[in-house]
């Protein structure tokens, strides 16, 4: 059928929307820790001291320093995109329907590959946001409590743009939208533990009409609510997965 193409157990029209969700273990091969991996950033640290507004406001040095260190890593010249992020960009530019990639992560990778419909729901390491008037803006060297604020020149008042737990995910409208109305979400290196995140698979199967495939390197905490799965590393299956949507 040249309007489709078969995969598994799915047939997806060639003109279908697409809404593909990535973690942490997408950016792995790429040098990035994940989180819950045995040596994965959970293990190190925990959630309450680092990545929730609380935290930020009883020991901001050390949420600064936290992110300080993780910025300052994803800009060693040998973290660089890896095949699954390349592959990525390759279906937006080629697939004949839309294509929104949604990201938990707050690393650039995605862009760099070259993928440009893009949603960081998570916020981005490498931006800055001043919480004295709102500017957000790139920021890539250290920041702390003395940082000011490029716009309103505030000091002491600039964070990290990123989504601690507690906090409202960046575009869910729009996200929740294109859930509702795609043909194929696909769900790529991520553990499934994050909400609202991990519901999207729930709400593509409650609310939309789409076919669901995870492609993960082990079955995540959702698998059972997905029609296909692939596992492996996503250098392999993310490349091999595209290649067969177009050919
Ligand atoms: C929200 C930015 C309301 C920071 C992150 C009590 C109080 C308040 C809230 C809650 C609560 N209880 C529960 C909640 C909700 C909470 C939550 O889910 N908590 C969890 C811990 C239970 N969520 C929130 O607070 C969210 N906000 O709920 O607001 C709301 C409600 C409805 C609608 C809207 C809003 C905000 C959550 C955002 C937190 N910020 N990141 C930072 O990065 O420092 S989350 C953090 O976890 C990262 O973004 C990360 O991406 C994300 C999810 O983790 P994963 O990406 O899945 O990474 P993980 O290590 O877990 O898994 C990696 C996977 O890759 C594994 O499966 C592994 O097998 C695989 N893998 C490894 N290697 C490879 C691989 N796969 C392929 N190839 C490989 N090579």
């Amino acid at each position: 059928m040249r309007g489709r193409v078969i995969i598994g157990r799915m047939t997806i029209a060639r003109n279908a929307d697409i809404v593909i969700l990535t973690g942490a273990g997408i950016s792995k091969e790429s040098g990035l820790s994940t989180f819950r991996d045995a040596d994965g950033i959970w293990s190190t640290v925990r959630i309450e001291d680092v990545a929730t507004p609380e935290a930020f406001a009883r020991d901001p040095d050390r949420v600064h320093d936290f992110y300080n260190e993780r910025r300052a890593g994803l800009q060693d010249p040998k973290i660089k995109p890896n095949a699954a992020h390349e592959a990525l960009a390759r279906l937006e530019a080629e697939w004949g329907g839309d294509v929104l990639l949604v990201t938990q992560n707050i690393d650039n990778l995605h862009a760099r590959a070259g993928s440009r419909n893009l949603v960081h729901m998570h916020g981005e390491m490498l931006k800055g946001r001043c919480e004295s008037c709102g500017f957000v803006c790139d920021w890539v060297e250290t920041m702390d409590r003395q940082s000011q604020c490029p716009h309103c020149e505030v000091d002491g008042h600039m964070r990290v743009h990123v989504v601690w737990f507690g906090e409202m995910p960046f575009e869910m409208d729009r996200i929740y939208e294109a859930l509702n109305k795609c043909g194929l979400f696909i769900s790529i290196g991520t553990s499934g533990n994050v909400y609202p995140a991990s519901g999207f698979v729930s709400q593509v199967r409650m609310h939309g009409t789409g076919r669901t495939v995870e492609l993960n390197l082990e079955p995540s905490e959702g698998i059972v609510l997905f029609d296909e799965a692939r596992h492996g590393p996503a250098t392999r299956i993310v490349p091999d997965f595209v290649n067969e949507l177009i050919g």
